[in-house]
C-alpha cells in the first residue's frame, strides 16, 4: 500500500499547513514552511502539491522578496520530485474580499481581484500547472436584499471569461475548474452545488476550457450524493479536477480525511473513477487531490499521519473496488438488476413516435410492475467487499 507517483496523489499546501486556528480557538500547531511540506509529502509518496498564491508568497510581499521565495520553492519541488499540477487564488482571507472578489459590490475590489488572479496565472504557467481552480468562498451574501444575484452572476461570468480569454491568448494550456460550495464562510455562496456550476459554465463565452472541481464535503454539506454528481460531471465532460476528503452529514465543512465520513459513498466514488469507463478502467485520469484538514487535536506528527491516511484509504478502496468488480457473484447481481441494460437506447434505430405507439401491444404493466430489481443484494455485496468480508 505504498503510494507511488503513478497514483497521482496531490495535496494542497494549505491542508497539512493549516495551523488549526478555528472561529473559537487559537492555532494549536506551528506554521509549516512550504518547503518542508513539499519534502515531507514527496517522501510519503505524493506526486504533486497545489497552493493558493498567498500560501507560498504572503500577501503584500515586495517583488524582490517574491522572486527569492519562489526560487527556493521551485528548488524544493525539483529536489523532492514533486510537481505543481494545480494552482488557485486566495480571494477570501484579506478584509478587502469580505464582500467577494469577482462579485463584490465595490468595483475597485473586483478590479483588484482580477489583477491578483492574472499575476498568479502567469506563475501557474511558469510552474507547469495545467489546472487553475476557482473557489469563490466569499462570492455570496447573507442578506437577500444586499446582493443582486443576477448582476453578481454577470460579473462572475465577466471575470471568468476575461481570465479564460487571457489564458488562451498567452497559450498557457491551462484549464479552469470551478469549485462549488453551498455556504461557509458566506451564509450563501454563489454556484452552491456542482449542478449550479455546470449551468453557469454553459453560459460562458470561453466555457470550453472551464469545468468543475467538486469536493466531497461541499456536495455532502448540501445533502447531495457525491458519486452521483461526479458521474454527471463526467457525463458532461467537465470533470477537470476533484477534491477528496470526508464529511459526516449536513453540517459545517469538516474536511476530514478521505473515507472518514460517508465510507460507502467513498467506495462507490473510487469504483466509479477507477473502474467506471465504458468497458472498464479509469473514468477519470486527473489528479487524486486531497483537500482536507488534519484535526485540530493533532500535533505535527499527526499531520503527516493524516496525510498518509488519505492515500492509504484511497489505495485500500481501489483494491476493494477491484475485488468487487472481479467477483462472479457481483456480475450475476449486476445482471439481475439490469444495470448494463440501461445502456440500450429506449427507441430502436430509425424508430419513430408512430412506431413506438404501435409497438409493444402486449406490454403488461402489472406484470412488469412485479419485477424485483435486486438492488439490496447488490448493495450488500458492495458493503461486504468494502468490509473485506468477501
Ligand atoms: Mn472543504
Amino acid at each position: 500500500m505504498q503510494p507511488t507517483r503513478e497514483d497521482r496523489f496531490s495535496f494542497g499546501l494549505w491542508t497539512v499547513g493549516w495551523p488549526a486556528r478555528d472561529p473559537f480557538g487559537d492555532a494549536t500547531r506551528p506554521a509549516l514552511d512550504p518547503v518542508e511540506s513539499v519534502h515531507r509529502l514527496g517522501e510519503l509518496g505524493a506526486w504533486g502539491v497545489t497552493f493558493h498564491d498567498d500560501d507560498v508568497v504572503p500577501f503584500g510581499t515586495p517583488p524582490a522578496d517574491r522572486e527569492r521565495i519562489l526560487a527556493r520553492f521551485r528548488r524544493a519541488c525539483d529536489e523532492a520530485g514533486v510537481v505543481v499540477p494545480m494552482m488557485t487564488t486566495n480571494l477570501f482571507t484579506h478584509p478587502v474580499f469580505k464582500d467577494g472578489g469577482f462579485t463584490s459590490n465595490d468595483r475597485s475590489v473586483r478590479r483588484f481581484a482580477l489583477r491578483k488572479v492574472l499575476a498568479n496565472l502567469d506563475l501557474a504557467a511558469s510552474l507547469g500547472a495545467s489546472t487553475y481552480v476557482f473557489w469563490g468562498g466569499r462570492e455570496g451574501a447573507e442578506v437577500d436584499q444586499g446582493k443582486d444575484i443576477r448582476a453578481a452572476l454577470d460579473r462572475y461570468r465577466e471575470g471568468i471569461d476575461l481570465l479564460a480569454a487571457y489564458v488562451k491568448e498567452q497559450g498557457y494550456g491551462i484549464r479552469f475548474a470551478i469549485e462549488p460550495k453551498p455556504n461557509e464562510p458566506r451564509g450563501d455562496i454563489l454556484l452552491p452545488t456542482l449542478g449550479h456550476a455546470l449551468a453557469f459554465i454553459a453560459e460562458l463565452e470561453h466555457g470550453d476550457i472551464v469545468g468543475v472541481n467538486p469536493e466531497v464535503g461541499h456536495e455532502q454539506m448540501a445533502g447531495l450524493n457525491y458519486t452521483s454528481g461526479i458521474a454527471q460531471a463526467l457525463w458532461a465532460g467537465k470533470l477537470f479536477h476533484l477534491d477528496l476528503n470526508g464529511q459526516r452529514g449536513v453540517k459545517y465543512d469538516q474536511d476530514l480525511v478521505f473515507g472518514h465520513g460517508d465510507l460507502i459513498n467513498a467506495f462507490s466514488l473510487v469504483d466509479l473513477i477507477e473502474n467506471g469507463a465504458p468497458g472498464g478502467g479509469p473514468a477519470y485520469d486527473g489528479p487524486r487531490h486531497f483537500d482536507y484538514k488534519p484535526l485540530r487535536t493533532e500535533d505535527v506528527a499527526g499531520v503527516w499521519d493524516s496525510a498518509a491516511a488519505n492515500m492509504r484509504t484511497y489505495l485500500l478502496l481501489k483494491e476493494r473496488a477491484a475485488a468487487f468488480r472481479a467477483d462472479p457473484e457481483v456480475a450475476r447481481a449486476l445482471e439481475v438488476s439490469g444495470v448494463a441494460d440501461l445502456a440500450t437506447p429506449t427507441l430502436g434505430a430509425g424508430e419513430s413516435v408512430a412506431d413506438l405507439r404501435a409497438a409493444d401491444a402486449d406490454f403488461d404493466a402489472d406484470k412488469a410492475g412485479e419485477r424485483g430489481y435486486g438492488y439490496v443484494r447488490l448493495g450488500q455485496l458492495a458493503l461486504e467487499h468494502l468490509m473485506g468480508a468477501r
